[in-house]
């Protein structure tokens, strides 16, 4: 991780200008749901049941332990809370025994020139995830160093669409959350987002994530200017570059 690259203006009363981006990991960066699947779906064969990849949707964007309770239910399987947290714990390591075989170019397309485009446009870069394995992958992949801040799940309790991880995200770059943009594929993160008062773009599907301010197809199809232009558009805001107030 980076010491923060920028000069925002931290406590600075504009509220016009886009300052930072907020990403999620899973799906924006990265795709991981793939390692989650393969891990959740040998948890459930050896709780004798089966586990599609649909049901696997069900689990994007959801914390480790919400994940195996939706699991549980779907095999109609009860458990006390210690068995819970042995499976959870096994869930972990079989992922990550799949995804420390990870190789840079995993990073989704676009992902990392966009990330490298936003921080020369003085944009401070956070990432927003409920996965308490982020910084490892972020470490995979090689980018840690494109992020300011990472705000994962061993910093916050509460999930999406709860605004805490974006918020926090927010206050540790010391932005204001009506200068932020953030980066979600999940309906959750977008609401999390509107909720924490900030600029929202989904990454995927235009029908699941409507309630965006606007939705990309994925990273490789934006560029930071677009971005700051549809964030001034849209949102009335107006940005400055660069930013020698503060
Ligand atoms: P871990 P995101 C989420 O990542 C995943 O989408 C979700 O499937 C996973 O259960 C969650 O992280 C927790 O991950 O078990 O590694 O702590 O989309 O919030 O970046
Ligand atoms: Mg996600």
């Amino acid at each position: 991780m980076n010491a923060p690259h920028l000069s925002i203006s931290r406590g600075r009363a504009d509220t016009k200008a886009l300052k930072a981006c907020l990403f999620d990991l899973d799906g924006v960066i990265v795709d991981t749901a793939k390692y989650h699947y393969i891990a959740w779906r040998e948890i459930a064969n050896e709780l004798g049941f089966a586990f599609t990849e649909e049901d696997n949707e069900k689990l994007k964007g959801v914390s480790r332990v919400r994940s195996l309770e939706i699991l549980l239910g779907i095999g109609g399987v009860l458990l006390d809370d210690g068995q819970k947290a042995l499976l959870a714990q096994k869930k972990n390591s079989l992922y990550l025994r799949h995804v420390s075989q990870m190789r840079p170019d995993e990073v989704l397309p676009g992902a990392r020139e966009f990330l490298t485009d936003c921080r020369n446009r003085n944009l401070g870069i956070g990432l927003g995830s409920a996965s308490k394995n982020a910084r490892t992958i972020l470490d995979l992949l090689r980018i840690s160093p494109l992020f300011d801040v990472i705000v994962d799940g061993n910093k916050v309790t509460r999930a999406k669409p709860d605004p805490e991880v974006f918020l926090t995200g927010a206050r540790e770059l010391g932005v204001l959350p009506q200068n932020c943009a953030v980066f979600e594929d999940a309906e959750a993160g977008i609401e999390a987002a509107i909720a924490a008062n900030m600029f929202s773009v989904g990454v995927g599907d235009p029908a699941v994530l409507g309630n965006a301010d606007f939705v990309v197809s994925g990273l490789q199809a934006l560029s930071a200017e677009t971005l700051i232009a549809k964030f001034e558009r849209q949102s009335g805001r107006k940005y400055t570059f660069p930013d020698t107030n503060a």
